[in-house]
């Protein structure tokens, strides 16, 4: 690294928040799978938005590229720096304003975890409308960036839906800010939303106003074995299309669900034996506990293969939720996976599920059914050596996804791992007004160069 550059950006942040050992390095450099490492020459971390201006700055001037990154658990390679870049970690950028209760909404900075955020509006009877299994270490400006889903996408949307306000530093270290929390505000271009789901590419994210939901009063989780993919969307469309007060329909395989057992030493319960789980949750316990009545009695349901934890029963609904939220953890025991995250049209979930044993045998399926999101895990083929069969299995899988009308990212974005694959969703008229944009916010090339734009 320049010298002269270290020297200013230890000016600006203190030596202490610039990494430049390789041990040091090596944590941040490497992504949450063990697939993606990159090769930064610094990880500088900024403890205030007029520090983070400065650094952009100062990298601006000196021309090296900066990645930014919160809590490193995207999934897609996002955070993968090249080399004689800068990782720009915002972890330290983690203040928690008090939850604004006519609003309803906080304003927290991009560093802070969901986690975290999630106690302070809870403590307020309040709640973060997206959660996601990665809370303790996800921060809240990487879920912006990468527009997070997760369990309650089927109630509430994705994370872009909930942001009221943010402040974001350019690629030239001008400060844009915009926490002021209108819901109304039709004074043209909404440049914070359209920074949700930018991946860093665009801008820095360094604070964020984001609307809150009231809390999940009786929380009740149903678990529901199901012969098929397709008898699991049926079965969730019609709680969904009767019960309003559904907040989340998730599915696991029985193999998952078999690989939670054996790598994580967990006591899975008998529920999960049948070939697919629906998990449900709802918010309230007599509403929930009706509808699976009126199903059992119409028999479109067999009492035998439900099993319900309601409001008095935490420790049984935390087991029935460990159980789907534990498979990626679970995946990466087998080694370095290769992930992809694809959504379908619900009414082709059912094909997607009976064809892809052929295209990809051993593939690992589970996902937010309720949004028709399938997370597609080919356990340990992510390693070095393995990249043409790698390729070969991602490419078959997502022009499949493509040919049933999906996308091939739903949730996780595109990275530098789906980046070549772009073309499969989005047309090239989109992919040069891409660019073009691109061009516009950064005309240097020097934010996240790589990831989600093919080169
Ligand atoms: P990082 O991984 O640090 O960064 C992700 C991307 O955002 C990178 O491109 C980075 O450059 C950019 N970025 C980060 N911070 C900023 C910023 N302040 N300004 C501009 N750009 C920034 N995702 C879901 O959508 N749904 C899930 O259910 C879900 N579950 C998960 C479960 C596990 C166990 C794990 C490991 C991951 C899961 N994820 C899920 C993926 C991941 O948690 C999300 O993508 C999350 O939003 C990433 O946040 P982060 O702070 O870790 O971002
Ligand atoms: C989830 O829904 C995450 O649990 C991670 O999005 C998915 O590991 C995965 O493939
Ligand atoms: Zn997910």
């Amino acid at each position: 690294m320049d010298p002269g550059l270290r020297v200013d950006l230890e000016r600006v942040v203190g030596a202490v928040h610039v990494l430049t050992e390789p041990e040091m390095l090596s944590s941040y450099a490497q992504d949450w799978t063990g697939r993606f490492v990159g090769d930064p020459v610094a990880v500088v971390r900024p403890g205030t938005v007029e520090e983070l201006a400065s650094v952009i700055r100062l990298c601006a001037a000196a021309r090296v590229p900066i990645v930014p990154q919160g809590g490193n658990t995207g999934l897609v390679g996002g955070t993968k720096a090249p080399s004689g870049s800068i990782l720009l970690n915002t972890r330290r950028l983690d203040t928690i304003g008090e939850v604004d209760r006519l609003s309803a909404q906080i304003t927290v900075g991009a560093g802070a975890t969901l986690e975290s955020v999630q106690q302070v509006a809870r403590e307020a009877s309040f709640d973060v409308p997206v959660d996601v299994g990665a809370r303790g270490s996800a921060t809240i400006g990487g879920m912006v960036a990468t527009n997070a889903g997760g369990t309650r996408v089927i109630r509430f949307g994705m994370m872009r839906a909930h942001v009221h306000g943010l402040e974001a530093v350019l690629p030239d270290g001008t400060i844009l800010s915009r926490l002021g929390g209108l819901i109304k505000d039709n004074t043209g271009y909404d440049w914070p939303r359209l920074l949700a789901g930018s991946e860093g590419t665009l801008a820095i994210i360094s604070a964020v106003t984001i609307g809150l939901v009231p809390t999940l009063s009786e929380r009740t989780v149903v678990a529901i074995g199901c012969d098929s993919i397709a008898e699991s969307v049926r079965v969730a469309m019609r709680f969904r299309d009767t019960n309003q007060h559904l907040w989340a329909a998730e599915f696991v395989t029985r193999a998952g669900c078999e690989l939670v057992a054996d790598q994580l030493a967990m006591l899975v319960p008998p529920v999960f034996d049948r070939p697919i789980t629906l998990l449900l949750e709802f918010d309230g316990f007599e509403a929930a506990l009706l509808s699976v009545a009126k199903s059992v009695d119409s028999g479109d349901l067999c009492e035998a293969d439900v099993t319900v934890a309601g409001p008095g029963s935490p420790t049984q609904a935390d087991v029935l939720w460990a159980v789907r939220e534990r498979h990626t953890e679970a995946i990466n025991r087998l080694g370095v996976p290769v992930k992809l995250d694809v959504s379908l049209p619900v009414n082709n979930l059912g094909s997607f599920a009976d064809s892809l044993p052929f295209v990809a045998p051993g593939a690992v399926m589970f996902g937010h059914l309720g949004d028709g999101n399938v997370h597609v895990n080919l356990p340990g083929l992510g390693v070095e050596g393995r990249e043409i069969e790698a390729a070969k299995a991602e490419g078959d899988i997502l022009v499949l996804v493509a040919s049933l009308g999906g996308s091939i990212s739903a949730e996780h974005g595109i990275g530098r791992a789906k980046a070549e694959w772009l073309h499969l969703s989005r047309s090239s008229a989109e992919i040069d007004l891409f660019r073009r944009m691109k061009q516009s916010f950064d005309p240097l090339g020097l934010l996240n160069p790589g990831c989600l734009i093919p080169t």
